[in-house]
């Protein structure tokens, strides 16, 4: 599921008009994502605008709307031609005594009501003690229960500070799923084990998780929808996502929202398919599986080799074969002067040293 449009927008930087709403929503269908969290109807006009112009469009994915276990929120969904709803509420001791002043009998009806009210409507219903990880199993319990009751189509399990441990994560998820209903897995990168934890939450047999477009999200966001879906590629054996259209996603919302990935950010990153130590990249040159797990245009990307005194014959080589040379002389003099240099070369800046030294025309 991704969740750009509902947790991604909710990261500083973020606000997305109706229209790239719209754009973003087409753009994760085609790559092929099974959810869509299309935002939380209740923010504002123009997200309730921008929710209606997807649910309009006809999308191959499941659409879901985020809401408080409100029915004026809920409300605003029955309008909208969206088959799912997100209701959360927070039922920790902590939650319903200094937040709420309510017992947990009355937080546990306010989710009834929540909940019957739109199934009673014709909602799928997804359900999220938020902030689960902390909450007392004991008050855990009685809501899974109840949703099991209530019919509710999937549970949520959300680590909302971040700060859960994979080996506690996965023995939670395992109670979780013990109850028979459908679990999700809501991962917040706090210490960054966003992305550890929500492959617990698989192996422990949670069938879908939250991801967003380069992990953005509340405080440092949750797991990047490029990591997760390319584990499932690699380990997990699923092939129906378009990869090659991570590094286009992933480039949109950087533009949209400012926030730009460190170059060495994983799959999207500028570095993630540059080689630079001579033995890498002469390996890298022979067959790219010395040094990618993956290779580069599985993700759209491609692979570069980078020049500076860590680079090796074969670099050398590789970059004046590109320009059609073939001069070992001349490939062996280059190969000293990138050696003896601070600097970093460009293929374009290896041609002025050659044609400095009269390699080349
Ligand atoms: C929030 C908190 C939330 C909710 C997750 C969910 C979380 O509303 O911003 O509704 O499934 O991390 O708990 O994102
Ligand atoms: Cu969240």
């Amino acid at each position: 599921m991704d969740s750009t449009l509902r947790e991604g927008e909710q990261s500083p930087g973020a606000n997305f008009s109706p229209k790239r709403r719209l754009e973003i929503a087409i753009a994760l269908d085609d790559f092929g994502v099974d959810f869509i969290e299309v935002g939380h109807p209740a923010v504002s006009e123009d997200v309730l605008e921008g929710i209606r112009l997807i649910s309009e469009q006809g999308l191959r994915a499941n659409l879901l709307a985020h809401s408080r276990a409100l029915r004026k929120d809920i409300n605003l969904i029955l309008d909208l031609n969206v088959d799912w709803i997100g209701i959360f509420f927070c039922l920790s001791n902590t939650c319903l005594q200094r937040r709420f002043s309510i017992s947990i009998e009355r937080a546990l009806e306010r989710v009834e009501n929540a909940i019957l009210y739109a199934k009673d409507h014709g909602l799928k219903v997804r359900f999220t003690p938020e902030d689960t990880t902390r909450t007392e199993w004991e008050n855990l319990e009685r809501a899974l229960s109840l949703a099991k009751e209530l019919k509710v189509d999937r549970v949520s399990i959300a680590d909302t500070t971040g700060s859960a441990h994979p080996l506690y994560f996965y023995e939670l998820v395992r109670r979780v799923v013990s109850f028979g209903i459908p679990t999700n897995v809501h991962c917040h990168n706090d210490l960054g084990l966003a992305l550890a934890n929500a492959v617990m939450g698989i192996e422990a047999g949670a069938t879908l998780v939250d991801a967003t477009i380069n992990g953005i999200g509340e405080r440092v966001g949750i797991v990047d929808l490029a990591q997760i879906s390319t584990i499932l590629y690699y380990h997990y054996g699923i092939k129906h996502y378009r990869l090659e259209k991570l590094y286009e996603l992933s480039q949109i919302i950087q533009e949209i929202t400012g926030i730009r990935m460190q170059k060495n950010y994983p799959i999207v990153g500028e570095n993630a398919f540059i080689h630079k130590a001579g033995l890498h990249a002469s390996a890298v040159i022979k067959d790219p599986r010395f040094y990618e797990f993956l290779p580069a245009e599985l993700f759209g990307r491609k692979r570069e080799i980078y020049l500076d005194k860590y680079a090796g014959k074969d670099s050398i080589r590789f970059y004046l074969e590109r320009t059609g040379i073939r001069d070992e002389k001349l490939t062996e003099k280059l190969l000293s002067i990138v050696k003896t240099s601070q600097e970093v070369f460009t293929p374009e800046r290896l041609l002025e040293e050659a044609r400095k030294i009269g390699g080349v025309e």
